[in-house]
């Protein structure tokens, strides 16, 4: 049934390829979209060792792309035009045969938008540098291509939208390849296609032009959102007059560096793992970190109807961390949401938490008795103070030196609740001196952030607790001040 269904739905949009994931393994995966990463951040690629890691880490998930697109690599974007030295084209191909060996494939990605030329003889020129650029990858074993055009200043649909179709033609005419291409437009998200004003022809030019068998992909309603509704998935096909892939930015967090993404894939509704041909997440810079949320994101894909993303993510940790498993989980409890100006994604950091800290300063500031609050308060800083410490001792060292500021920080902010609780009580005891000692441990912990790379993490919850802290003593303070 499911082969057959496929088969009609191969017809209708004229491209098995898509549909039946990396040829002998289609018949077993039947609907299973393709799915993997994308390398796509912005900061420090990855290392020849690290994408090794990843290759096979993905091929356990049952995952099967690796699309290579590293922002901060020179020759994929910013020196588009340049060759690869010759070290570097070595590392691409012993990456390409290792992506061979373990059954993944390897999608070489170019972006040019930068300040490639689309007219006249600029043009033309721009467009034999690439194919020979691509032409040049391809010898090194590999034969999958994909061309990216976000971020960039120039919105010129039809033109890139033509190229692509020139591209796509001639990369199959010359044997390079033989599946289509695989294209992030410039807008490559819902608010940006559907904005009227100063582009507003952007995606329905390209949409018209681009031949029917290039893979679109799209990052949602905004570039970070908190999920892909069905109704999202609909508006962005019909905008773009096809089936699309989905650029998921989660666990990335170079838009926030210093915290960690270390929560579930969530709010992708079941449907859309059905409609996509492609899915791929865009990890952190962190590739061992990054391992976490990307099982999860496999775990929808493979069972979108069940999933259930703390499950997921409890189970995950479990898997990766072993005895190390309850630890880390105290740690990622506080490291999952990601928030900024434009970015908001990502399960709630310890929400449990945050409410029972609701509570007990609830009562406090009313002057209520709080000790079962308080009680159960201290078990937990001691709890989250013990699992950095041993998480700092025991991690394996590629790991450590992916989260180290981050567990330090979580050592500091329990311990400084563990002074606020002191604190609060000294107060209720009359013990002044011992207050003010303690209003000095605290005083100090970071609970704002001046630079994006700071190390951050549990924002709502335990810095929170401890900015509630600070204030709470500066206000009684204060009102000593007033009655003297
Ligand atoms: C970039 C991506 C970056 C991400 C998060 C896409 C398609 N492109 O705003 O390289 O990692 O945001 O900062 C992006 O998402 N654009």
């Amino acid at each position: 049934m499911k082969i057959f269904l496929m088969l009609i739905l191969a017809a209708l949009f004229g491209s098995a390829a898509v549909f039946s994931g990396n040829g002998a393994a289609a018949p077993a995966q039947g609907m299973r979209p393709e799915s993997g990463i994308v390398e796509g951040f912005y900061g420090r690629p990855w290392t020849e060792g690290e994408r090794r890691m990843m290759l096979h880490f993905l091929r356990e998930q049952g995952m099967n792309l690796y699309v290579y697109a590293p922002k901060d690599d020179p020759y994929h974007r910013e020196k588009w035009r340049e060759p690869y030295p010759l070290e570097e084209m070595l590392a691409l191909k012993r990456l390409a045969a290792e992506a061979r060996a373990v059954g993944v494939e390897l999608v070489f990605a170019v972006s040019p938008g930068l300040d490639q030329r689309f007219s006249g003889w600029a043009g033309e020129v721009d467009e034999k540098v690439l194919l020979q650029k691509l032409e040049a990858v391809h010898e090194m074993g590999i034969d999958r291509f994909a061309i990216f055009f976000d971020d960039i200043e120039h919105k010129e649909g039809e033109a890139q939208a033509l190229f692509l179709n020139r591209l796509n033609k001639e990369l199959l005419a010359r044997s390079l390849t033989e599946k289509p291409l695989i294209v992030v437009p410039t807008e490559y998200f819902l608010q940006d296609m559907k904005d009227g004003s100063r582009t507003k022809m952007y995606t329905r030019e390209f949409a018209a032009h681009l031949d029917s068998e290039i893979v679109v992909l799209f990052t949602g309603e905004s570039v970070v959102p908190e999920g892909i509704r069905s109704e999202d998935m609909t508006e962005a096909e019909r905008l773009y007059g096809r089936k699309l892939g989905i650029w998921w930015n989660y666990p990335v967090t170079d838009y926030l560096p210093g915290k960690l993404a270390l929560g579930p894939v969530q709010g992708l509704a079941a449907d859309v793992a059905e409609r996509t041909p492609v899915f791929l997440m865009n990890p952190m810079e962190k590739p061992y970190l990054s391992r976490i949320a990307l099982a999860t994101g496999a775990e929808w894909l493979f069972s979108p109807s069940t999933y259930d993303a703390e499950a997921a993510w409890r189970t995950a940790i479990r898997k990766q961390y072993g005895d190390l498993a309850d630890e880390m989980e105290a740690f990622a409890l506080h490291s999952r949401r990601m928030e900024k100006d434009w970015a908001h994604t990502g399960a709630p950091d310890a929400p449990v938490l945050k409410e029972q800290m609701e509570v007990f300063w609830h009562k406090v500031e009313r002057g209520e008795e709080a000790a079962a609050e308080e009680a159960e308060l201290a078990r937990e800083f001691r709890r989250l103070k013990d699992a950095a410490k041993h998480l700092e001792a025991r991690l394996p060292q590629e790991i450590l030196a992916e989260c180290l500021p981050q567990l330090q920080l979580l050592a500091q902010y329990a311990e400084a609740g563990e002074a606020s609780l002191a604190m609060v009580k000294a107060r209720r005891e009359g013990k002044s001196a011992q207050e003010k000692a303690l209003y000095q441990r605290i005083e100090g912990v970071p609970t704002q952030w001046q630079e994006k790379e700071e190390p951050r993490l549990s924002e709502h919850v335990l810095a929170d607790f401890i900015a509630k802290a600070k204030a709470w003593e500066r206000r009684g303070i204060l009102q000593i001040e007033k009655r003297m």
